[in-house]
């Protein structure tokens, strides 16, 4: 397919109002220490920074009816789904900078109501270490963070389910998900119930990446707009210490540079999520500059020799 670079749009959101750890509230400004927005314009993308959005501060309190900082989250989530509605009604990509992952509810929601009403093929990647599937009936935690996606599929509070036009969001067969290794008991039961694609690291270790990716992008074509939500946890702690919920046994460092490659091949990307950078686990800032490497090729920048 061919590559026209799209214009894209970055903002933040310094907040980890979803997350156990504090910290990914500095995500935003991590990735732009890292060069993210001069990586992605010597791709020859048109990018602007929108800088950052503000929001309720963390009132690090105890969960309430299973959910932590619900009316906090409804609030960050509200003003990505603005934001990102904005930007892609300016006919450019949203790539929000979080911040935890709890976000994606806000940033989705506003790119299911688009491709709604453009007419559009909507698909999810989720990479990511955790399913992000759980409820206030099966969470450990209380942590928002970990419950995007059941949200977005309609499960969850309705100020989070009804976010948009349309509810639920997404359906689950909208969603790709690649690098789980860590789902609760009651989460796996819900994902086998709801039929999450779950491409986990037992899959990637018997099939491949390049095969895991042929079966993720099957199907997608000039009429899809591929959402892809990068939680730096898919990788492995081992290359990327900066972020809340290590998990050993992550993707590596080839196999992610293939999975954005070939993301990349299919000219279908049209929005962005990176979510929990966390500098104050970090070492030097290495993970922020992982993920700038990482976008870099997502925007096509090659590791090859073919162009
Ligand atoms: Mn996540």
């Amino acid at each position: 397919m061919a590559m026209h670079p799209r214009p894209a749009s970055v903002y933040g959101l310094p907040t980890d109002i979803g997350a156990a750890h504090r910290g990914a509230s500095m995500g935003p400004e991590a990735l732009r220490v890292a060069r993210l927005v001069e990586a992605i314009a010597k791709r020859g993308v048109d990018i602007r920074d929108e800088g950052n959005l503000g929001g309720p501060r963390n009132p690090l309190s105890k969960p309430v009816d299973g959910y932590r900082h619900l009316d906090e989250v409804v609030a960050w989530n509200r003003a990505a789904m603005s934001m990102s509605a904005r930007i892609l009604g300016e006919g450019r990509m949203p790539i929000m900078l979080g911040g935890d992952h709890c976000l994606a509810m806000g940033s989705i929601t506003a790119v299911a109501d688009h491709c709604r009403a453009i007419g559009k093929k909507l698909r999810v990647l989720w990479l990511d270490a955790h399913a992000d599937f759980n409820t206030r009936d099966i969470t450990p935690s209380g942590n928002l963070h970990g419950m995007p996606v059941a949200c977005l599929c309609g499960l969850g509070p309705k100020e989070l389910v009804g976010l948009g036009k349309h509810a639920p969001a997404l359906r689950p067969d909208q969603i790709r998900q690649i690098g789980i290794r860590s789902v609760d008991a009651g989460e796996k039961r819900l994902v086998r119930e709801y039929e999450i694609d779950i491409y986990d690291m037992r899959y990637i270790d018997e099939i491949g990446m390049r095969r895991v990716m042929e079966e993720v992008l099957d199907g997608v074509d000039a009429d899809t707009h591929l959402h892809v939500s990068f939680d730096v946890d898919m990788l492995d702690p081992g290359i990327a210490p900066g972020t809340g919920t290590r998990v050993p046994g992550g993707v590596n460092y080839r196999e992610a540079q293939l999975m954005m490659e070939m993301i990349a091949d299919t000219g279908a990307m049209g929005s962005l999520d990176l979510v929990e950078v966390n500098p104050a686990l970090d070492k030097r800032n290495a993970t922020a500059k992982l993920a700038v490497d990482l976008v870099e090729s997502l925007f096509g920048k090659s590791t090859l020799m073919r162009d």
